[in-house]
């Protein structure tokens, strides 16, 4: 993990940038600032661009920036995303984390998952306690790859803390902390394994399918091709990993998913988040995830800010027939 703490000079440089960039516009709308958010990153402290990009070039698996600035007289969480949306709660934030994000990537969002919006809130809702999404407490959050389906998956996560009372942690596994067996590694490596959208995408599976199947029919085989749970550098490989939407297309690869599974346990690292840091986990390297927790619903909840970001996002263009940064 590689972490920088920012000086209380550097909190303060990063405060006004955000406040001038705020003060200039009329309607926050993270979606019309996000062309312009890369070259403003370019007038965030010297110290933190260069930790940054350095932390992109050595593909450091867990990026940590602690000490940015979070209003003093934050809003109480929202309950709930959609409220969160609707209210605008936390707008600086947001865009101190496109800002930090814009020096690792290019930020994006999916028409499909909170309304299309780019920056999303990861805070605990009623009714979703045991959800297999963000918005859990009572469960945690299994290990995964943010949007394993998805070839223009975000290279990066990333988690902008504003709130986390009770210390909550977010988990995360990296490979090359991984013991796999040979065997399993090997199986693994194959293209034995199909990847579906997870339950945050809205009507995802269904428009995949004819509509007129259950939500389960993703463990169906169509629509998604086969692929591999790890590829790339086979001294420094890459992962694609999500035990609840993911299967087997045969006894032995459905064995490699549970010793895999058995494996992340024994190598499961966490990361506090405190008011003020933004992780960045790089998803090709590394899959994540969140302890349990018992929701307060009374505007003290941890809530982060959550950012997707691809390293070019022409590999998003290229493969759409408009030029836009919301997968459909
Ligand atoms: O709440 C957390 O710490 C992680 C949640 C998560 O996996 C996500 O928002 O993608
Ligand atoms: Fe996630």
């Amino acid at each position: 993990m590689s972490r920088i703490v920012l000086e209380a000079e550097e909190r303060a440089q990063v405060a006004a940038l955000a406040d001038e960039v705020l003060s200039g516009v009329e309607v926050w709308d993270p979606l019309q600032l996000v062309d312009d958010v890369t070259g403003l990153a370019e007038r965030l402290p010297l110290r933190l661009r260069e930790f940054l990009v350095h932390s992109r070039i050595s593909e450091s698996d867990i990026t940590v920036i602690s000490g940015l600035p979070v209003d003093e007289e934050l809003v109480p969480t929202p309950i709930g995303w959609d409220l969160a949306a609707k209210t605008g709660a936390g707008q600086r934030e947001e865009l101190v984390l496109l800002l930090c994000g814009a020096v690792l990537g290019d930020p994006f969002g999916w028409a499909t998952q909170q309304d299309g919006r780019v920056v999303h809130d990861v805070c605990p809702a009623p009714g979703m306690e045991k959800s297999l999404t963000s918005a859990s407490s009572e469960v945690a959050l299994s290990l995964h790859t943010e949007d394993v389906h998805h070839p223009c998956r975000g290279d990066y996560v990333s988690l902008f803390c504003l709130r986390n009372p009770d210390a909550v942690g977010t988990t995360f596994v990296r490979i090359g902390a991984l013991d796999l067996p040979p065997d399993t590694r090997r199986t693994l490596a194959e293209q034995r394994f199909r990847f579906y959208p997870d339950d945050s995408h809205v009507g995802a599976v269904l428009n995949a399918l004819d509509g007129n199947e259950p939500a389960d029919a993703r463990v169906t085989d169509r629509e998604y091709d086969p692929g591999s749970a790890i590829f790339g550098p086979a001294e420094r490989p890459y992962l694609r990993f999500d035990v609840d939407f993911m299967s087997g297309a045969d006894d032995d690869a459905e064995h490699a998913i549970r010793t895999a599974v058995d494996c992340f346990a024994r190598s499961v690292e966490r990361v506090v988040l405190a008011p003020g840091d933004a992780v960045f986990v790089d998803n090709y390297r590394v899959v994540h995830g969140r302890e349990p927790f018992v929701p307060r619903y009374d505007g003290k909840d941890r809530w982060l800010k959550r950012l997707n970001l691809i390293r070019d996002i022409r590999r998003l263009y290229a493969i759409s027939d408009t030029r836009s940064r919301i997968i459909a």
